[in-house]
């Protein structure tokens, strides 16, 4: 992949469309204006034109818009082509465009350029991806204020905060006689505190961020027959799975997304726990225990007559240390209120629709997401984990009795932090990052 090369892309999804977009960037694009224009047009004016082919004929007519360097989406010369957006027309635009000697876009590529130029950081290029696939207006939005720097700006205040951390000790190096006076004059130990407190609040906000921008996968377990399929019908509004008064009904894992207040939550029925002597059953039962591994959440579900009973605890007993909610379902057979009990658990009826509002805003509760949309940005899991690395080289520092391991602490969790915006970032890393997004963007 060489920045020297011009490159070229249909922008626009595949399909029937009013209008269909050419991108073309890279230091041919003047050349190629005279060509495919006849002309050579004036930057961000809108030009009506004819895309001409080798002989002069026209392939389309558009408007065509010419962004010159640095002030444009990849901070190279850039055209864009909109024509009719039709597949064959726009693949006839992108061949000439070929022909004068751009070369195809990778996926990614114009905000990897974007990114090397300097026109956005590494978290905000990862925000037009989360932009482009949000399955949510809050994901959007979230993905929007991510790309706008705000998370950016979060982790360049930490690591400027490092810097002044690290000149303070740095400068105790140089003077080794006077270490323990200036280091507690200048109150190091007490500024890596507040450091590791905003730290701990960025990362919390990112893994919020995380969550909404992939969804929670919440997986339903409990005894045969408690209603687990029921309440996946009733959250999903639609009879996605089969429901019958026989216990062992489910066998495959059936998953369903839904929306609550703009988060997404995966939903995820398993067949029911118990020990089976059917042994399509018993394949079943393997795989309800593989997905609860990989899951964010266990909603537990038991009959609301018969309460937790032994067998319920032999089975919670076995269930990975997940954030989990217990239900007691068919309340409207027991003459029970539904809602939320003390405990936390929450009473409901999947046939009835009766505290199903109880469990929502309990399953948001439980990964404290009752007022996101607002200020929250998306974050993806690489974040988190560079946040959890600075946090624990931050920890190690406190811990340091010599200023020069403080130091390499410091210097650590200011390279961690770097990697989010990608001033530090390994170019593999890069490579996988972009290689996800779509072509053309
Ligand atoms: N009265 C009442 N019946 C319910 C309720 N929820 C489920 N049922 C009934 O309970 C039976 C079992 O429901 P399912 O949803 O198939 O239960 P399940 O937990 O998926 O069962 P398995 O797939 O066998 O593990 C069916 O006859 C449902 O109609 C409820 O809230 N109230
Ligand atoms: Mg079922």
């Amino acid at each position: 992949m060489r920045s020297d090369e011009s490159i070229a892309a249909i922008a626009t999804a595949p399909g029937r469309g009013g209008v269909g977009v050419v991108r073309v960037s890279g230091s041919l694009v003047p050349a190629m204006m005279e060509k495919i224009l006849g002309k050579r047009i004036a930057p961000r004016n809108a030009s009506l034109c004819d895309f001409l082919d080798a002989t002069g004929g026209a392939i389309d007519r558009g408007i065509a818009l010419y962004f010159k360097n640095p002030h444009s989406y990849t901070g190279e010369d850039v055209l864009e082509l909109q024509g009719h957006g039709g597949q064959v027309v726009l693949g006839m635009i992108l061949a000439r465009c070929i022909e004068l000697g751009a070369r195809i876009a990778e996926p990614g590529e114009f905000t990897r350029r974007a990114f090397l130029n300097d026109r956005i950081d590494l978290a905000q290029a990862e925000s037009v991806a989360d932009l482009i696939d949000a399955s949510t207006a809050s994901a959007a939005r979230c993905a929007m204020r991510s790309l706008q720097g705000e998370f950016s700006e979060k982790v360049r205040d930490l690591v400027s905060a490092l810097i002044n951390l690290r000149m303070l000790v740095e400068a105790t190096l140089d003077f080794p006689e006077e270490e323990i006076d200036f280091l507690a004059e200048g109150d190091a130990v007490g500024k890596l505190g507040s450091i590791r407190d905003k730290v701990n609040a960025v990362l919390r906000s990112a893994q919020t961020g995380s969550l909404i921008r992939s969804g929670i996968h919440v997986v339903f377990a409990g005894q045969p027959n408690v209603g687990k399929s029921s309440l996946l019908n009733r959250l999903s509004g639609e009879e996605h799975a089969i429901v019958t008064d026989i216990p062992g009904t489910t066998r495959d894992v059936i998953r369903q997304s839904i929306e609550i207040e703009g988060i997404p939550f995966h939903i995820i029925d398993t067949a029911g726990l118990r020990e089976s002597e059917d042994p399509v059953e018993k394949i079943g039962i393997a795989r309800t225990r593989e997905v609860i591994e990989r899951s964010d959440m266990i909603l537990y579900l038991a009959d609301c007559s018969r309460g937790l009973d032994e067998e319920d605890g032999k089975i919670l007993a076995s269930l990975p240390g997940l954030p989990r909610l217990i239900v007691y379902n068919k309340a409207d057979l027991s003459g029970k209120p539904a809602g939320i009990e003390m405990d936390g658990s929450v009473r409901l009826s999947a046939k009835s629709g009766e505290g199903i509002d109880s469990l929502k805003s309990r399953m948001l509760e439980l990964f404290s997401l009752h007022e996101p949309a607002e200020t929250q940005f998306v974050a993806r899991q690489r974040h988190v984990s560079a946040l959890r690395d600075a946090d624990a080289f931050l920890e190690k520092a406190g811990k340091a009795t010599q200023a020069e391991v403080f130091a390499e602490e410091l210097r650590l969790a200011q390279d961690s932090l770097s990697r989010i915006t990608g001033e530090f970032t390994p170019d593999d890393l890069l490579g996988e990052i972009f290689s996800n997004f779509c072509i053309g963007k």
